[in-house]
């Protein structure tokens, strides 16, 4: 594409890439959209109708080249050489959160870790919900910032749950209230090193002023040196570890806080009592109370696909935690059991090291393993724990029942990508609890 005229080129016809086209277009911007999959013709036809126009199938370096400035998708990787040889060339490159920030007028809470983002965004909606702020709830949970611009109706807040690919990008972009939850190896395919990963964490805050909040776990490494140069007013959390089922308590600014542990019984381990702290000191960042968080946490309805409970058969409980897609997240959730457990790991790797779940394996007494992983799985495990490779989720559901006797758990916590077998973490979490339901009617009629 040779075109005269300057365009805002978006990479990628996904979630994020498709609401930003018409978001870029209703604010006068000529667009141009591109997504290497050709397959993308209803969401190009959409596009053009609205005078955008599409390159679908492949890209095409002079229409990166051409453009005054690309906009790429959160999933599309900086090293794209498309991008790299525009950027050389003078082409700015921008990301969702700098657009979003440039137009947006609302307080924004923005949610960031390796774990628990997508927990806390809604704990931090509910809370605030329950307090009479009214929230729209977006970004790397699944719906573009740009929709809460493009909506035309305003509420108290916008609760953000940010990436590190969203991050990445950002060079203006300020949240009134930030929270680092947790940092652990993750996406190790996209960053040289984990420093890179943590580095990308941590600029949240880089730009916050002395109104702002910073909301930080005091167990991620590093902490005080980190947050010395911080702008923002600190306020932390501690990590917490085991089951933990006593009472919350933590202080905000000097005031002792207590959030009675009947009010998250729904919500296991101590994972979650990190999320539910750092959730309750940013809403009270952002005006809360205290009677408000315990009440939105009450009524919080925990989600799907997260240390989810499935069913009890014979005295064996079965949990999907599908969501858990790196070493760290399946330790949390192996954390928050105290019965012996039969794990189910495994699918596509993102430069996995499973040795690093080595210590928190000790209650595990049988692991299967899926998908693409499960040889790595086994050389890396396979010395200190059994190993059974299996090869469809209905053949480790069974084998998982077949081994565990009244009082096990059986777990699905897979520390991979689900990409190699299905379309996205939920369409596996879906199938482990299908194949758990088969069995309960297997149980019905045997
Ligand atoms: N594509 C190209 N050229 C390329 C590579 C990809 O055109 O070289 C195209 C693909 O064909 C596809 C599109 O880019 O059509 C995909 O873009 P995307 O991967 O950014 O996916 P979106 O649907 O736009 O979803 C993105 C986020 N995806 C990622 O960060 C990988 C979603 O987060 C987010 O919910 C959504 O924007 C709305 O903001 C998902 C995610 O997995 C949940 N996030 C990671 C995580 O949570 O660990 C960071």
């Amino acid at each position: 594409m040779t075109d005269t005229f300057t365009y805002d080129l978006v990479v990628g016809l996904g979630r994020s890439g498709l609401s930003m086209a018409r978001f870029l277009k209703s604010m006068g911007r000529r667009v141009v959209a591109t997504d290497i999959d050709g397959s993308k013709t209803h969401e190009a036809a959409a596009l053009e109708a609205l005078g955008i126009r599409t390159q679908i199938g492949s890209h095409d370096q002079s229409t990166f080249d051409g453009a005054e400035r690309i906009v790429p998708s959160p999933g599309i990787p900086l090293t794209l050489p498309y991008i790299q040889n525009a950027a050389a060339k003078g082409v700015k490159i921008t990301g969702e959160l700098d657009i979003f920030g440039q137009y947006n007028t609302t307080p924004v809470i923005a949610v960031t870790g390796s774990n628990g983002k997508t927990t806390t965004t809604n704990l931090i909606s509910a809370m605030a919900e329950a307090c009479g702020l009214s929230c729209f709830v977006g970004g790397n949970i699944g719906i573009p910032l740009v929709e809460y611009l493009m909506s035309g109706i305003r509420q108290d807040l916008v609760v953000a749950e940010v990436s590190s690919f969203q991050l990445d990008l950002a060079t203006t972009f300020s949240p009134n209230v930030g929270v680092l939850l947790n940092i652990s190896p993750d996406h190790l395919d996209r960053y040289p090193d984990f420093k890179a990963y943590r580095d990308s964490k941590w600029s949240l805050f880089a730009r916050q002023g002395g109104n702002d909040a910073a909301v930080v776990n005091t167990g991620i490494q590093n902490f005080d040196k980190r947050v010395s140069p911080l702008s923002g007013r600190i306020f932390s959390f501690s990590p917490e570890t085991g089951t933990g089922t006593a009472d919350l308590r933590f202080h905000f600014k000097d005031k002792e806080i207590c959030i009675p542990a009947a009010a998250f019984k729904a919500l296991p381990g101590g994972h979650n009592r990190e999320n539910i702290a750092a959730a309750a000191i940013s809403v009270l960042a952002a005006g809360g109370n205290e009677a408000g968080i315990c009440k939105g946490l009450e009524d919080f309805a925990p989600l799907p696909h997260r240390t989810q409970f499935i069913r009890e058969l014979n005295g064996v409980r079965f949990y999907n935690d599908s969501k858990a897609t790196n070493t760290d997240a399946v330790a949390r959730a192996l954390q928050a059991f105290e019965a012996p457990i039969i794990l189910i790991l495994g699918g596509r790797e993102k430069d996995t090291d499973f040795t690093e779940l080595i210590p928190s394996l000790g209650r595990v007494k049988e692991i299967l393993a899926l998908g693409e992983a499960s040889r790595h799985i086994v050389e890396a495990l396979g010395a200190l724990h059994r190993v059974t490779r299996c090869t469809t989720m209905a053949d480790a559901v069974a084998r998982a029942a077949g081994m565990a006797v009244a009082g096990d758990i059986v777990l699905l916590s897979p520390a991979c990508a689900s990409f190699d077998m299905y379309k996205d973490y939920k369409a596996r979490g879906r199938d482990f609890s299908l194949n758990v339901k088969q069995l309960e009617k297997e149980a019905a009629h045997g």
